[in-house]
């Protein structure tokens, strides 16, 4: 009979569906357990989602199946833009977005990627620390609920040519992945081109960009050395990555599942941001490896740069309003 030849792997397919990543080998699902889908627009080897898999595994143990969460990478389930929406209209019940893509909604996301205020992983965390109970107000009044958040290796800027000074970038065409990136390349004179992290790997093998921000992870997974051979370790800002679930979907868990998963997110949280650094030091020795030019900035286009950023962040503050202050006064006063 048909059913009988169902094997162990079809079921997992069929249960978890072929672009999901399940945090468990197949087995068959609890009675009344409870599955959660998670969207994400990046891929299945990159840190952050290797670290959602790892959180999924333990909520799926500490559960005993009862709930289980799969997660889906790289647009499989929803467009990386599209993902904040889908999970507020309950169309996922969870999923992962950079921060930075969620200003439109909630202006104070986009504080950590304000150029040049954060200098290292401890910065970035103390931001976090600041920006999360005022993320946490804002999405709950969204019908969300915050999980957890990681930050990207730092952003440095990859160029195909050698870049003396902010001149140089004036009229090159920018890789942006959101508004707020595509503001950084007008601010320092580049043509903005839109290019998600999903097909970065696609746009540089058609010579479609000449210069980007981002981290070494990214260039790692994309293999820039394909057309940009020079790396400015520039260490621009630290984006963060925001797991958040939908409101009722969180309320509807039972009270042992709920605790599970915010352990498990917590664990997920602690663990990401070790992760984030380990990948960001391999990353540098694959640039390397692979030809990349890794190159400091020279003093005035150090200091062009800096510029820059202060401008960034009095628009920012000037966008944001008063409710700017109540992010960086705390996070300049606890230098
Ligand atoms: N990589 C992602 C976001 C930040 C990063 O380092 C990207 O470039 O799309």
């Amino acid at each position: 009979m048909e059913h009988l030849a169902l094997t162990r792997r079809s079921f997992h397919m069929l249960a978890c569906g072929a672009g999901s990543l399940c945090a468990l080998p197949p087995a068959w699902a609890a009675p009344g357990a409870v599955v959660w889908r998670l969207a994400t627009g990046y891929p299945a080897e990159n840190f952050h989602t290797v670290n959602l898999v790892a959180m999924a595994r333990e909520v799926e143990q500490a559960t005993q199946g009862q709930l289980r969460v799969e997660v889906h990478p790289k647009n499989t389930l929803f467009a990386m833009n599209a993902i904040r929406a889908a999970v507020q209209d309950g169309k996922a019940e969870a999923g992962e977005a950079i921060m930075s893509s969620l200003v439109a909604e909630v202006p104070l996301a986009g504080a950590d990627s304000v150029p040049f205020i954060t200098h290292g992983y401890a910065d970035a965390m103390r931001l976090w620390r600041i920006q999360r109970p005022l993320i946490e107000r804002e999405f709950t009044q969204r019908g969300l609920r915050v999980l957890y958040a990681v930050a990207w290796p730092p952003q440095g800027l990859y160029a195909n040519r050698p870049l003396a000074g902010m001149g140089d970038v004036r009229g090159l065409r920018m890789r942006a992945y959101n508004a707020t990136t595509a503001r950084i390349a007008t601010l320092m004179g580049a043509v903005p081109v839109d290019v998600p992290a999903a097909e970065l790997d696609k746009a540089l093998a058609d010579g479609r960009i000449d210069c980007m921000l981002t981290s070494a992870v990214t260039g790692v997974e994309s293999r820039v050395w394909q057309s940009m051979r020079f790396f400015y370790d520039i260490d621009a800002w630290f984006p963060k990555n925001l797991v958040f679930a939908n409101g009722k979907a969180w309320d509807a868990l039972a009270a042992p599942s709920r605790d599970a998963l915010q352990t498990a997110c917590a664990a997920a949280e602690r663990r990401g941001w070790a992760d984030s650094a380990a990948a960001a030091a391999r990353s540098m020795d694959e640039l390397r490896r692979n030809g990349v030019k890794t190159e400091p900035v020279s003093y005035l286009f150090n200091r062009d740069l800096r510029r820059l950023g202060e401008h960034f962040s009095l628009d920012w503050v000037r966008q944001v309003g008063v409710g700017a202050n109540d992010i960086f006064i705390p996070y300049f006063d606890g230098r």
